[in-house]
């Protein structure tokens, strides 16, 4: 009786969700040469040849008109939806687009800086979640607030204990970024991130080097986007044991923190058990900063590839040391038990960076498939990097099968994005937790083969991932906090939470929706839809829906920067 009360009461406010539907687009707006397409709620929209126009913001001066596409059912947001398509304007100014019988869109701009700014907060955002620093109002602004988790005294977990580090003895391991909402700090995910990052820099270079993200570091002569990511490189270094080469899966309380602010936050930390998993991410990402640090910093660099060697010998002795999740322990898992993927991945950087043909031939290429990057699953890393690096690698690289592989992967893509109708990638399946970084890692993916061959369908398929983030959504929301005209307001983050703060920490891209509602007897209200599409909560209870995230935000920076930097200027 229960469950049925509960299904009504969701599908009558899945109801109501659909018939307040306005226009939906990047809410950003958009760079002069790129694709534009916005999505129109068909129920207002009649006839095979209703039609649009675009106006100047708040005015009726109308500087375009179109026609709308064919009305399309869309089960995954239970609605129907014509596509609004208008490429062809590129003057630069502030617009809204108008359908009789509608409101008329949020405006946005069309602007050759149309991301920059949203690509130096999701950056910025990095630094917000710096642990064992003050933010000073200097650099953060309104943010400021004390340093939390010095991590100078970190005790080795039973699970972790060494004849050199036994149970109880501590280590110092200072710096790093809290991974999410909550203030721990994990090798697995940090692999991932760190290395989005990283290869945003290694593609854009010109790009970052022109960005200042006014960090306690600027000016030192490094790239802002290398002295973020230098943040957590520098913890993470600290997680290998010099005795072994092992690495600490993670650091972390034994139980989350309630939702306060750093300093508030003073539970004892440990280093929980070495993982192969973990192992092999260190290996890849220290492979992969060797080579971006080695023109600012030698030593850093050879320190860097000498750890991830190190660590990439500590995992072939130990290839099955999964993460069990100690009886005490209570926080983040990452838990993967197929590091088949982490191990592709490692010999593919540590290939890249020392030209050794072992390494090469340890990713096993020809039954390595490519497949949209997680946490979990980076072998399409593996492939993201190799192509990038194609033209320098050595005779044992089959550059053929390189760039088949980001190609085959980019065609799939790309294909599900010609089937759509919102016009994105992502499908009914892709709803999963943290299906906002399904969509922007699709776009990554997608980026990597324009690069490759120049097909303008891969770049305009990438574009359609921002814009889904941005407000061309079923829920018509920007999911980066901080920009758009309506955008997540209340995301499970400790500090947005604890601060005092009206508004979010700036920057930072939510989860997004996904129908498994993980969360729902933990939130004070219901979420809005049981549908895939419309499943997300604008609450900070939401943690399945509404958190943040390291790992979905470095997609965000490498999109954002990628866009800016391959869109064509305009015709
Ligand atoms: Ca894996
Ligand atoms: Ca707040």
């Amino acid at each position: 009786m229960r469950q049925i009360i509960t299904l009504l009461a969701l599908a009558s406010a899945g109801v109501t969700a659909t018939a307040a539907d306005g226009i939906k687009l990047n809410q950003l707006g958009f760079l002069p040469g790129a694709d534009k397409v916005a999505v129109v709620p068909a129920a207002a929209a009649q006839g095979a040849a209703a039609a649009f126009s675009i106006v100047r913001a708040g005015s009726d001066t109308v500087v375009q008109s179109g026609t709308l596409g064919p009305a399309v059912n869309v089960p995954e947001s239970g609605d129907t939806v014509r596509l609004a398509r208008f490429a062809s304007l590129q003057t630069p100014g502030r617009y809204q687009l108008r359908v009789a019988g509608l409101p008329d869109s949020p405006p946005f701009e069309i602007s050759a800086s149309a991301y920059q700014a949203v690509n130096a907060a999701a950056l910025k955002a990095y630094y917000f979640n710096r642990a064992g620093i003050a933010l000073d109002a200097a650099h953060a602004g309104i943010y400021a607030r004390a340093a939390g988790h010095p991590d100078t005294q970190v005790l080795i977990h039973v699970s972790a204990a060494s004849p050199s580090r036994p149970a109880g003895s501590s280590i110092s391991s200072p710096k790093g970024w809290y991974d999410a909402g909550d203030y721990n700090k994990y090798i697995v995910n940090s692999g991932i991130s760190t290395y989005t990052l990283l290869a945003a820099y290694e593609d854009f270079p010109a790009y970052f080097q022109a960005q200042r993200l006014n960090l306690p570091e600027s000016g030192n002569g490094v790239p802002d986007i290398l002295n973020e990511a230098r943040w957590n490189l520098d913890w993470m270094l600290t997680m290998q044991d010099p005795a072994d080469g092992g690495v600490y899966h993670k650091l972390t309380n034994l139980r989350f923190d309630g939702m306060v602010m750093p300093a508030q936050a003073t539970q004892p930390r440990y280093v929980v058990q070495k993982t192969t998993a973990a192992a092999l991410d260190f290996a890849a990402v220290m492979a992969t900063a060797s080579r971006v640090y080695a023109p600012y910093d030698a030593a850093l660099s050879t320190r860097m590839r000498a750890a991830a060697q190190q660590a990439w010998r500590w995992a072939q002795a130990h290839p099955r040391d999964y993460y069990r999740q100690p009886a005490d322990v209570a926080t983040g898992e990452y838990a993967d038990n197929d590091v088949s993927d982490e191990q592709a991945w490692a010999a593919a950087e540590l290939y890249i960076t020392t030209g050794d043909a072992a390494y090469y031939q340890a990713l096993h290429a020809p039954d390595l498939a490519a497949t949209v990057p997680s946490w979990s699953d980076v072998r399409g890393l593996a492939w993201l990097s190799l192509a990038r690096h194609r033209k320098a690698l050595g005779a044992a690289a089959d550059q053929a099968l390189i760039a088949r592989r980001v190609d085959g992967l980019a065609q799939q893509l790309a294909a599900a994005w010609q089937q759509s109708p919102y016009g994105i990638t992502l499908q009914k399946q892709d709803y999963v937790w943290g299906s906002n970084a399904v969509v922007l890692n699709q776009a990554m993916v997608l980026l990597h083969a324009y690069r490759l061959n120049g097909k303008r369908a891969y770049l305009d398929a990438a574009q359609s991932g921002l814009d889904y983030v941005l407000g061309r959504n079923a829920v018509e929301l920007s999911f980066v906090t901080g920009y758009g005209a309506r955008s997540a307001l209340h995301p499970h983050h400790r500090p947005s939470v604890a601060d005092g703060i009206a508004a979010p920490v700036p920057g930072w891209l939510v989860g997004g929706p996904q129908p498994g509602q993980q969360d729902k007897q933990d939130c004070p209200q219901p979420y809005p839809s049981a549908l895939p599409a419309r499943s997300y909560l604008d609450h900070a209870c939401s943690y399945a829906s509404n958190e943040i995230a390291i790992n979905w935000n470095a997609p965000l920076v490498y999109v954002s920067a990628g866009l800016q930097a391959l869109t064509p200027a305009a015709q």
